[in-house]
């Protein structure tokens, strides 16, 4: 059965106009979208989301910047597509994270409390289905 992902362009990539760039690599290396939407998170979705980071000094920026503007959420499909799109993404850290991924090449450091870092991918089948059931239903 081919695998799905949870893809969010975070407020950071939407408001800078880089949404059409990250998808057109998605679909450049092969994947699908199988849902795609413009919204708003509310806290509680966020909450649920980052529930594994709770507790930690950046949770609280971490859901104040997802909440500062509309996100893209997209349902990838592919085999081996959840690692294959952390591949595309790159490294959590934009500064560092490889040129030729998502973050090396678009994104930096703003010297903020949470890393803006364009994209978020889910990191493992058991978060993709969660993730997918919060943003999808
Ligand atoms: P990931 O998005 O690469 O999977 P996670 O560790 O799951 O990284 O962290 C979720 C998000 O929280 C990151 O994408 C980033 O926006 C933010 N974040 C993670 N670690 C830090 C940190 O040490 N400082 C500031 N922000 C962080
Ligand atoms: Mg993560």
């Amino acid at each position: 059965m081919t695998q799905r992902t949870l893809v969010l362009v975070k407020p950071d990539g939407v408001q800078r106009g880089l949404t059409g760039q990250i998808l057109a690599r998605i679909e450049a290396k092969g994947y699908s979208l199988a849902e795609l939407k413009h919204v708003t998170a509310t806290r509680e979705v966020l909450e649920q989301h980052y529930a594994e980071h709770q507790g930690k000094p950046f949770f609280e920026p971490l859901v104040e910047f997802m909440m500062s503007g509309p996100v893209v959420a997209a349902v990838v499909e592919g085999d081996r597509v959840i690692e294959g799109f952390r591949s595309l993404a790159g490294a959590t850290e934009p500064t560092t994270a490889a040129p030729g991924t998502i973050r090396g090449d678009l994104g930096r450091d703003w010297g903020e409390k949470v890393q803006k870092n364009l994209v978020h991918g889910s990191d493992s089948p058991e978060s993709a289905e969660r993730e997918i059931g919060i943003w999808f239903g």
